[in-house]
């Protein structure tokens, strides 16, 4: 495949969409066209329509704060997080696009004993796995992070970390980008506003879905939405525990590049990293209460740039540029929920909550495998639906990042 020299645009133009297709996949955000590009590139499946109700890394895409790491919990976590960075720090290369990967080394800090003991027991699990983390002192993080007030303004110390050294930052918007354009380059077609409105089934077996631009037939259909899960499983009669709240983020004015690492606060609620055009890019916990809406609140700023300021007194003389909301599907365990239903034909990549753009590479590689041989991956096995009737949770929330 080549772009075409007289097609200046990096989208093609869309065209209508066809009366049937093998593989329909709602949601336009990375996990939908990383599913794409590697149902194409690695099945050969190419009659593929993505159908986005926005524009393509719209939603959670294009809203997280790009941390990518896998110092998780659990070993089924580790495991899968891995292969999603190995396949990150290709991607450049696979795309012919630069997506800004930028290993930056990944702190969590703990101020409590039972914090380090989280740690510790996340440096275990991980180097079981080869994973490169390992617990840290006081003078280390001093080192490394020298600007940062380790008395946390006598509040609350610091007394330690988890340190991940392949901890990275990426352009996220580069990534959905590169996906969509290695997808359509294969044939697979991306519909921009178009919204689904129904999923229709014959004898328990998925045949097409409704959109607001008329009735397409799909063999196979695939949900990778986010914050608008529940619609999408409603249609088939699907339940999940997926609750919906709010995560909000917010950039500063961009200053000299300071901050080579990110720093997370489980206990503080606040993640930080520096972009590559010196903004502090800075996030806290999903808000308080369930709420189905990408509004920001001020709420959000005073309480994220409190706990700022114990860590980084300095950042009292930043401006905040930016702030936005993105929507997260929360699960009781923290881990999302991937494979295949009860409805032949439908799959289901869902319950990303707060931590699903580090996943795109790997949820679709996986998806993709899932699908195009009807067979589950190994690696998402332990993420079915079906773990919460069995009472097999994949209880992740100690590495989730965010506190919740
Ligand atoms: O899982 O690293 C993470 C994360 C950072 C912000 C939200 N989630």
């Amino acid at each position: 495949w080549k772009k075409s020299e007289d097609e200046p645009r990096f989208f093609p133009e869309e065209k209508p969409l066809k009366k049937a297709y093998d593989v329909v996949i709602i949601g336009g955000g990375g996990h939908g066209m990383a599913c794409a590009y590697y149902l194409a590139k690695e099945h050969g499946i190419t009659n593929v329509a993505v159908l986005e109700q926005g524009y393509i890394g719209g939603g959670n895409t294009g809203r997280n704060t790009t941390i990518v790491r896998s110092n998780y919990l659990t070993s089924e976590g580790v495991k899968f997080y891995d292969e999603s960075l190995k396949l990150f720090e290709d991607l450049s290369d696979d795309f012919d696009l630069n997506i800004f990967y930028s290993t930056r080394g990944h702190f969590t800090l703990a101020h409590t004993d039972s914090a380090m003991r989280t740690m510790r027991w996340r440096a275990e699990v991980n180097k079981h796995h080869g994973i490169d983390s390992e617990v840290v002192d006081v003078d280390t993080i001093k080192k490394e992070v020298p600007y940062m007030d380790m008395s946390c303004n006598g509040q609350h110390p610091v007394m330690g970390a988890l340190y991940h050294a392949p901890g990275s930052v990426a352009r996220h918007d580069a990534v959905a980008w590169g996906y969509a354009r290695g997808a359509q380059m294969r044939g697979v077609e991306i519909h921009q506003k178009t919204q689904v409105t129904d999923i229709k089934t014959k004898g328990g077996k998925v045949v097409g879905v409704e959109t607001d631009k008329g009735f397409v037939e799909a063999k196979k259909v695939i949900s990778m939405v986010a914050g608008s899960t529940p619609r999408i499983t409603e249609m088939l009669d699907i339940k999940t525990p997926i609750e919906i709240f709010p995560l909000q983020a917010c950039v500063t004015e961009p200053v000299k590049p300071f901050m080579d690492t990110i720093v997370v606060s489980g206990s503080l609620h606040v993640y930080v990293s520096q972009s590559s055009r010196g903004e502090l890019v800075m996030g806290a916990s999903v808000d308080p209460a369930e709420l189905h809406s990408t509004r920001s609140t001020l709420d959000f700023v005073e309480g994220l740039t409190d706990q700022m300021m114990d860590l980084f007194p300095f950042t009292s003389r930043l401006k905040i540029m930016r702030q936005w909301a993105g929507m997260s599907d929360i699960t009781p365990d923290f881990a999302p929920i991937m494979g295949k239903t009860d409805v032949e034909g439908f799959y289901l990549d869902a319950g990303w909550g707060t931590w699903g753009f580090k996943a795109t590479p790997v949820s679709g590689k996986t998806m993709a495998h899932t699908v195009a041989t009807d067979s589950t991956h190994e690696l998402i096995k332990p993420f079915s639906l079906d773990r919460y009737a069995k009472f097999e949770l994949v209880g992740e929330k100690g590495a989730a990042s965010v506190g919740h």
